[in-house]
């Protein structure tokens, strides 16, 4: 109680200094303090630092000019003028290590910073913001933070309680799920941060959790069924097989996810768990075909290539036993730690795809197309023969390229000539007149590699998608069985490399897309409401990227231009896309020309999180996504019935329609449905956000880079959340259940008789005067006090606390 009144009297300052003019309606409550405050001499204030990015210092003095003097260094021996209302105040409790953001004072970037600094070198690496849970990759293991006894503490406090606990991934899924228990509905746990800050591993953390709580929500000496053990193991089995197909080795991190996950836990009446089911986003199809320098293929390749024994080697292709076969596509500098572990984790891959009922057979299935996919890799082209004006053809002069094409068509079930063919040749259909006729052409040698290319793109795609079918068939409950569920979304961190395209597009618009949940759902929400209900508010600035998704989604937009340029399929012109871009949406702020970009065709976005510059080369065509039907007429002709009911049901991407009358859609335009999707069921759910934080860019453990940090905290709102978090009250009541709990400090009956409104505004402003103590026993004055003082426990979901809100013109302070 007492730090909030302390932070209330920064923001009445706040509110007085803008009611005399001082401030003007958007000055932020640090500026107000500030703005409040003199810089007295012996203050101590923080100011921006090079390396540390801010650093404590003691005031001096002041100079006419409104320059201050301070004091800076352990030994405070160094003195630097520092311009008037430039450095920020650091307050009473300037050094305190809070669990929770909100009970800093004054709020300010730097206290933030330090906060959770501290609290790093103290090896705490969770921290409450507000609503949201601010958790530091600690890049080493810490198993006493994971243990089985965290797991019981946290399941086992009451619900009031939970809060009272230090901040953990846990309480959040505990909270999610004691809501969910208390009948508020379904529930979502959204995990953000940039790549390698511990999304993917919070997501695990969650899911394990929230399957052991669950099954252990039995009555004592009750045996957990056997099926709901099973399916809490089927669950968590899914993780390995999506990480070893979906997760990847990049300069950014070890084991990138390259796909986005939603996974919907599924609870019944009595809230066991009883099912799941996963939704896929995205899948990065490059990768298979492509590695950057110091980047690794899908770990599955490793793990197949390093696990499988000598026997099974032979039958894939993968080399004999003396013989060390050399993929193109399996970039390999690992050393034999990397193997030993590619061996081992392919014992688990294997184990948990046996678990979610993918037999041998199918799994000898699965690696003979990994191992048609590696040896595709290695098929080259003749490119002399186009040069003398001959058709291109699959090289014959090549011992290991002839051998990788014998083995490819004998593990995918296709023939030697029909895939030089499909690989060197291109049918043309013209219909001059009436009549339709079709005719092949020869490939350039670069239209060769494409295709080929495309050919493994699509069978690794489609070897995902029937992955995550037979995952969802075997963990996905009976839809009549669960009527609840809580989801957790683990999708990429928003990405910025020197050359981004269309993925780091997609990428970056599903952020901004979770950026405008979370303003909307909180940010917003909470505002309106308390305007609404005329509760005392104080202003709090927030970003709202409302603009950017328009520019990326809208009617004209970024997405629009290109489809329109797709769906035109004119030789596909980057320079003409790029000034159409510029011209028709330039007007924005949130995009711009690049500066510098070596006169390659490009543009800028800001995005909330950075700026980001996209090539337009090679948009087009992987917005179309085209495969070219001579290939899937030829998959789906293979000898090998695994093989070609991976392309059965394909809907062929060329231009426009199927010969199934089905349309063919765009990669934006599908991933722009999806995330729709995707925000329509988390609109439906009391939302949880938990905000990784990587402290360094080398992955190090004990490294906290304090400038890199900061960019995280801005970039994800961390700062607005906790200020509006510490202004707004935490817990609402209707007004009956407000007078039921709080009625009998009323004096008399009468005092009751009235509306429920007005009775609690009385109540509201409640003094010892007001209360019948003549009467009272000591105890009881003690408790009923209290009582005003403590408030009651609990957040309502999202829908429940729209219309309680409606209702309730009381806020209670913690
Ligand atoms: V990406 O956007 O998929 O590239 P993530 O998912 O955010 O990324 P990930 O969870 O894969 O990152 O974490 C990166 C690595 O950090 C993990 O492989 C672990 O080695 C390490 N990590 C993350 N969180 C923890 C933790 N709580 N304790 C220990 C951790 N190590
Ligand atoms: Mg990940």
């Amino acid at each position: 109680m007492a730090d909030v009144l302390r932070g209330r009297d920064v923001a009445d300052a706040q509110n007085n200094a803008r009611k005399q003019g001082k401030l003007d309606a958007k000055t932020t409550h640090e500026d107000s303090a500030v703005a409040v405050k003199k810089y007295e001499k012996g203050l101590d204030v923080w100011i921006q630092d090079e390396a540390l990015v801010w650093v404590q210092a003691t005031v001096v003095g002041t100079m006419k000019d409104g320059r201050i003097i301070v004091r800076v260094g352990p030994g405070q021996d160094s003195v630097v003028w520092v311009k008037g209302g430039y450095p920020q105040l650091c307050g009473e409790n300037n050094f305190v290590e809070t669990e929770d953001l909100t009970r800093l004072n004054p709020l300010t970037e730097p206290a933030v910073l330090h906060c959770i600094h501290e609290r790093y070198k103290q090896g705490e690496y969770y921290t409450t913001a507000g609503i949201t849970l601010v958790a530091v990759n600690p890049f080493s293991t810490v198993p006493s933070l994971y243990s089985l006894a965290k797991i019981h503490l946290y399941s086992t406090a009451q619900p009031q309680d939970v809060k009272e606990l230090p901040p953990h991934v846990f309480a959040v899924a505990q909270q999610a799920f004691g809501n969910l228990s208390r009948g508020l509905g379904s529930q979502a746990i959204i995990v953000s941060g940039e790549s390698g800050a511990g999304k993917t591993w919070t997501a695990r953390c969650l899911m394990r959790y929230l399957a052991t709580t669950s099954a252990g929500k039995r009555l004592p000496g009750q045996r957990t069924p056997t099926s709901i053990v099973k399916i809490e193991k089927r669950i968590l089995d899914s993780n390995p097989i999506l990480e070893a197909f979906g997760n990847a080795g990049t300069v950014r991190n070890h084991n990138s996810s390259r796909f986005g996950k939603f996974i919907q836990l599924q609870f019944n009446r009595s809230y066991h768990l009883v099912g799941a089911s996963i939704q896929t986003y995205l899948l990065e199809k490059t990768r298979v075909v492509h590695q950057a320098q110091g980047e690794r293929n899908y770990h599955i390749f490793y793990q197949l290539y390093h696990g499988i024994s000598d026997e099974e080697r032979e039958l894939l292709g993968l080399g004999g036993e003396e013989e060390e076969y050399q993929f193109e596509w399996l970039p390999t500098d690992e050393s034999q730690n990397d193997r030993d572990e590619d061996w081992s984790s392919f014992a688990i891959t294997r184990q948990a795809m046996t678990s979610l009922g993918i037999g041998k057979c199918q799994q000898q299935e699965i690696f003979r197309l990994l191992s048609a996919i590696l040896h595709l890799g290695n098929i080259v082209f003749n490119s002399d023969a186009h040069d003398d004006g001959c058709p291109c053809t699959i090289e014959e002069d090549d011992q290991r390229c002839q051998q990788s094409l014998r083995v490819v068509c004998s593990l995918l079930g296709v023939n030697e000539d029909a895939l030089g063919r499909c690989l060197t040749y291109r049918r043309i259909t013209a219909v001059p007149g009436r009549r339709k006729s079709v005719f092949m052409k020869p490939c350039k040698p670069d239209e060769c590699v494409a295709r080929r290319d495309c050919l493994a793109k699509l069978l690794y795609a489609r070897l995902f998608d029937w992955l995550v079918d037979i995952i969802n068939k075997n963990i996905c409950g009976e839809q009549a069985e669960w009527k609840t569920f809580i989801g957790l979304l683990d999708v990429y961190g928003f990405e910025s490399f020197p050359e981004n395209s269309l993925e780091q597009l997609c990428i970056n618009y599903a952020n901004e897309k979770l950026q405008q949940h979370f303003v909307h759902h909180f940010l917003r929400a909470q505002q309106e409401e308390y305007e609404e209900e005329m509760i005392p508010w104080n202003y709090c600035q927030f970003v709202d990227n409302k603009d950017c998704l328009e520019l990326i989604e809208g009617k004209i937009s970024i997405f629009a231009l290109v489809n329109e340029e797709c769906r035109l399929n004119r030789p596909s012109d980057s320079q003409q896309l790029a000034d159409r871009i510029h011209s028709t949406l330039g007007e924005s702020r949130h995009i711009f020309r690049p500066k510098s970009i070596h006169g390659q065709a490009a543009f800028t976005v800001h995005h909330y999180a950075d700026r980001v510059t996209y090539q337009v080369h090679g948009i087009m065509e992987k917005n179309k996504d085209a495969v070219p039907e001579e290939l899937v007429e030829l998959i789906t002709q293979s000898g090998n019935k695994f093989v070609s009911s991976l392309v059965g049901d394909m809907v062929v991407m060329g231009d426009t329609t199927s010969k199934k009358g089905r349309t063919a859609r765009t990669v934006v335009s599908k991933f722009k449905a999806s995330l729709d999707k995707l925000m329509h069921t988390l609109e439906s759910t009391s939302p949880h956000y938990i905000r990784c934080i990587k402290p360094n860019v080398q992955s190090r453990p004990g490294v906290f880079d304090r400038r890199h940090v900061e960019r995280q905290l801005q970039a994800c709102g961390v700062l607005e959340t906790v200020n509006i978090s510490r202004l707004s009250y935490p817990t609402r009541l209707a007004y009956p259940a407000f007078l039921e709990r709080y009625g009998i400090i009323m004096r008399t009956a009468a005092d009751q008789a009235t509306s429920s409104r007005s009775s609690v505004s009385s109540l509201s402003s409640l003094s010892d005067e007001n209360l019948d103590t003549e009467n009272m026993d000591p105890q009881d004055l003690l408790r009923r006090k209290n009582l005003v003082a403590g408030g009651t426990p609990g957040t309502p979901g999202r829908r429940r606390r729209r219309r309680t809100a409606r209702r309730t013109a009381v806020g209670i302070e913690h």
